[in-house]
């Protein structure tokens, strides 16, 4: 087919040049020529788009057009790629290339059918920034030695297009990073607002996208896109919504603030999932009372309630003075598939010299008493910590540690324990009369680093207090 349009065109160019000869004798030569030049380079043109076509890709043997056994056009004859290498970046740069958002999944061993023709591609590796298939790395055009079972496919994401809108990546360095850009019906692509932009927003885009969860939401133009028009402003998603267009926001456009205000993301695929504990929260809450003697290194890190400093500063014998404290234990398991490590890199820790160690992430987890009426009544304790492993699951090794300036973090299906009976490791409730509350523990509560969810990050319990005891009781486990 290719041939015969090839064929056709230069045919009409016989033709066309004929009838030019015919009647250049009443032309000027420069007008014959200025119409020729036309006609060349309108072939010329065809020609170009004809070899355009030389890596187009297609998908084979779907139940629909958005996945299949991938084929590649070249030298005008259709080839089957080898699933040796195959994986995402491949696959996304195929679903990408055919005008789709992403992949979902690559798939291999001739899941859609075996291969039908020839292996064009064997060994394929991209890096995720090619726009064609055929600009990634293979061994060679036909160079494979594959068996028919063996052809490469992929699953690609649908465009939103019931709702008429889009969302794409730009502007990255990776394929799974970059600003965000939506298309709505027939306007233009178009970035969204950084204002308020979080990790929740960046949760919703990366699944959208078939890109994992969001390990950073960046509101700059380091992707660029300060010069392109917003296309959505004041967007604010609950996280669990399976389209950006979901989430609520503005009816009319409003993007306060500078021009770098541009909303963008980092997807990941593997990622920490922090779980709070509540069992051992129960398990381990009591109370304590104890004088500010003992709690001089507590009070440089600001461990009690701010009565406590007034007293220090205005009673002789303040050291004699008791504090009452809730004490527990705060267990944190990595649940994900990638270590968590501090927001904060190493050069910027701050030395604790009570302590002896480094604090790697300033707010790591907050304790707080409410009242009934939802009143903040014990004083936000935020606790800064450092982290390592402390208990791993049986065959992991733990890898991090405090000492000696050591790497901070937690590993996969490892927990950092922070005991009932470590300094700071309570909540003042000097102040606070007997009586039913809210007690409410969260890790991770400013979502300074992604994770897979924050609904498992808090334990929010019933407090019972009376003169002589405490229990911790009722836990669910929820958002910071
Ligand atoms: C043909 O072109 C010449 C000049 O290029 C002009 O003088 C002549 O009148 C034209 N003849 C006709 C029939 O148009
Ligand atoms: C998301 O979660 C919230 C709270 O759990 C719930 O009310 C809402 O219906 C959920 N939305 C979707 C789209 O699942
Ligand atoms: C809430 O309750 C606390 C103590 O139970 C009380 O001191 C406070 O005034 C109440 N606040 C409101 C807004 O009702
Ligand atoms: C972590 O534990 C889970 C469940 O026990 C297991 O499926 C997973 O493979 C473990 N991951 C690592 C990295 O040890
Ligand atoms: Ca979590």
């Amino acid at each position: 087919m290719r041939l015969n349009r090839r064929t056709v065109s230069f045919g009409v160019l016989v033709v066309l040049i004929l009838v030019d000869v015919s009647v250049a004798s009443n032309n000027t030569w420069d007008k014959t020529r200025e119409k020729k030049a036309r006609i060349v380079k309108k072939l010329r043109k065809d020609f170009r788009k004809l070899k355009k076509q030389d890596g187009a890709v297609k998908l084979v043997g779907g139940e629909n057009g958005h996945e299949g056994n991938v084929e590649i056009l070249h030298d005008g004859k259709w080839g089957s790629v080898c699933d040796d290498e195959w994986d995402y970046l491949e696959a996304n740069v195929v679903c990408r290339q055919l005008g789709f958002d992403g992949a979902i999944k690559p798939t291999a061993n001739g899941h859609f059918g075996q291969a039908r023709r020839r292996y064009w591609m064997d060994n394929v590796y991209c890096d995720g920034s090619e726009d064609e298939l055929s600009k990634c790395r293979f061994d060679g055009w036909g160079t494979s030695d594959c068996e028919s079972s063996e052809a490469a496919g992929v699953i690609c994401a649908r465009e939103q297009q019931s709702q008429g809108v889009a969302i794409r990546l730009a502007g990255g360095r990776v394929h799974n990073e970059g600003r965000v850009e939506v298309k709505l019906g027939n306007t233009d692509w178009g970035v969204v607002c950084g204002d308020g932009w979080s990790l929740f927003e960046a949760a919703v885009v990366c699944r959208q996208l078939g890109l994992g969860y969001a390990s950073d939401a960046v509101q700059t133009n380091f992707f660029g896109g300060e010069r392109i028009p917003m296309a959505l402003t004041g967007v604010q998603c609950h996280g669990n919504e399976t389209s950006l267009i979901e989430c609520l926001h503005d009816k009319v456009l409003d993007c306060p603030g500078p021009l770098e205000n541009v909303a963008s993301v980092v997807c990941r695929r593997e990622i920490a999932d922090l779980v709070f504990d509540h069992i051992e929260l129960m398990r381990t809450a009591h109370l304590e009372d104890r004088q500010l003697y003992w709690l001089q290194c507590a009070m440089e890190e600001n461990c009690v309630a701010s009565p406590a400093y007034t007293i220090q500063r205005e009673s002789q014998n303040w050291h004699l003075e008791t504090r009452r404290l809730l004490r527990f234990t705060a267990r944190i398991l990595n649940a994900g598939t990638a270590d968590f490590r501090p927001s904060v890199p190493k050069h910027l820790w701050e030395w604790h010299m009570c302590h002896m160690h480094y604090h790697s992430m300033e707010v790591f987890a907050t304790f707080d008493v409410f009242a009934e009426n939802g009143t903040r009544l014990a004083e936000g304790h935020k606790a800064s910590f450092c982290l390592e492993d402390n208990q791993c699951l049986p065959g992991v090794e733990p890898r991090y540690k405090c000492a000696n300036y050591g790497d901070q973090g937690i590993s996969v299906n490892c927990s950092d324990v922070y005991k009932h009976n470590i300094d700071c490791q309570w909540v003042d409730i000097s102040e606070l009369p007997p009586g039913q509350y809210t007690f409410k523990v969260a890790v991770n509560p400013e979502f300074k680093v992604g994770e897979m969810s924050f609904d498992n990050n808090a334990a929010i319990c019933r407090l019972l207090y009376t003169e002589t005891f405490a229990t911790v009781h009722s836990c669910v486990t929820g958002r910071p």
